[in-house]
C-alpha cells in the first residue's frame, strides 16, 4: 500500500469496527452507580468499546448525597478531543449525557461534526431531573442548550421530566396519548428520528409507568408498561439509555431495542429493592450484567394506534 493512499480508519474506513466504539460523553461520578460507573459496563458486556469523555468527576452523583465534590471538566475536553482527532478515531456511536456546563453543549456538537459519518448513531440522553425537578447542578441555562443539543440526534432518551423542560411545558401527574404523542412528534420535529420517552405516567393508575417511543422514518409509535416498583433508583435512565445504544449497535428494531432495556432495568431494581440498601447506591448492576447476553425473553411492546 502506498504511502498516500488511505489505511482502513478515519473517515474513510472500509469497513466497520470489528467491535463497535462509542464515545460516551458524561461525568464519572465516583460512588452511587450513575453515568460512566453504570454506561461503561452496560455497552462492555453488550459488546461495545466504550472511550469515555468525561465531563465532570464528581464523588458520587447528585441524587440523595450532600456535598459532593464535582471538577468541572469542560476546559479539559477539547484537548482530549483534538488527541483522538489528530489519531482518526472512529466511533460507531457518538453517545452524551449528563454535562458538566451549559458550554459543553457547544463542545459536544462540534464533537458530532468532528466524526460524523454516514453510518454513526448519535445518540443524545439529555440528562437534567428527574420526578418533574431538575438535577442540582441543573439551571435554566443548561434547559436552553440542551434544546439545541437534540437538534444534532439521531436518537434522544429523555423521561417525562426532561421531555417536559425541553418542551418548555410543566411537568404533569399524568398525559393523555394524543397529547403525549403531540409532545414526541414536536421533539422529533427538532431533529432526531427516534425519540424515546421514558417514565410516562400511565392515566388511571399509579401502579405503572411506561416507555413511548416514536420512529419518524415509518410514523410508528411503540409502548412498553413497566410494573411499579415503590422505590427511586439513580442510575436507572443511564442504564436504560445505554441499553438502547447497545442494542441498536447490534440491529435490532426500535421495539426490540425499548423491551431489551426495559426488561433489564427492571431486573436490575428487582435485583436491589429486596435489599434495605439506601436506594441512592444504585441498582446492583453487577448482579443482573450477564442478562445482557440473553436473547429478548417475552416481548411486551406494544403498537400504540
Ligand atoms: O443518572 C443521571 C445522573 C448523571 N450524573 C449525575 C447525576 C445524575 C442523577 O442524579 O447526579 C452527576
Amino acid at each position: 500500500m502506498k504511502s498516500s493512499q488511505k489505511t482502513p480508519r478515519g473517515d474513510g474506513a472500509l469497513f466497520r469496527n470489528p467491535v463497535p466504539r462509542a464515545a460516551a460523553i458524561h461525568d464519572l461520578s465516583g460512588f452511587g452507580r450513575a453515568s460512566l460507573t453504570v454506561i461503561i459496563p452496560v455497552l462492555s458486556t453488550m459488546g461495545v468499546q466504550v472511550c469515555p469523555l468525561p465531563t465532570a468527576v464528581l464523588s458520587t452523583h447528585t441524587g440523595g448525597f450532600k456535598d459532593y465534590q464535582f471538577i468541572d471538566l469542560t476546559d479539559r475536553l477539547e484537548g482530549i478531543i483534538r488527541h483522538w482527532l489528530d489519531l482518526k478515531v472512529r466511533f460507531d456511536a457518538v453517545y452524551s449525557g449528563f454535562l458538566g456546563s451549559p458550554r459543553q453543549v457547544d463542545i459536544v456538537a462540534g464533537f458530532i461534526r468532528s466524526f460524523a459519518h454516514s453510518k454513526q448513531l448519535v445518540v443524545v440522553d439529555p440528562v437534567m431531573g428527574d420526578n418533574g425537578q431538575p438535577y442540582g447542578p441543573i439551571g435554566p441555562e443548561m434547559i436552553a442548550q440542551m434544546r439545541t443539543l437534540i437538534t444534532h440526534a439521531d436518537v434522544i432518551t429523555p423521561n417525562f421530566t426532561e421531555a417536559a423542560f425541553l418542551l418548555d411545558r410543566p411537568c404533569r401527574e399524568e398525559i393523555g396519548q394524543e397529547e403525549l404523542k403531540d409532545w414526541i412528534l414536536k421533539l422529533s420535529e427538532a431533529g432526531p428520528r427516534l425519540v424515546v420517552v421514558t417514565s410516562v405516567p400511565v392515566p388511571g393508575t399509579e401502579k405503572v409507568s411506561s416507555v413511548v417511543a416514536y420512529d419518524r422514518e415509518d410514523g410508528r409509535f411503540w409502548k412498553v408498561d413497566c410494573s411499579y416498583i415503590p422505590a427511586y433508583f439513580p442510575g436507572t435512565g443511564d442504564a436504560f439509555a445505554s441499553v438502547i445504544v447497545g442494542s441498536l449497535l447490534q440491529g435490532d428494531s426500535l421495539p426490540i431495542a425499548l423491551d431489551r432495556a426495559v426488561q433489564f432495568v427492571s431486573m436490575a431494581i428487582r435485583a436491589s429493592f429486596g435489599y434495605s440498601i439506601p436506594s441512592r447506591e444504585g441498582v446492583m448492576l453487577e448482579r443482573v450484567l450477564p442478562n445482557l447476553r440473553a436473547p429478548v425473553v417475552s416481548s411486551s411492546y406494544e403498537i400504540m394506534e
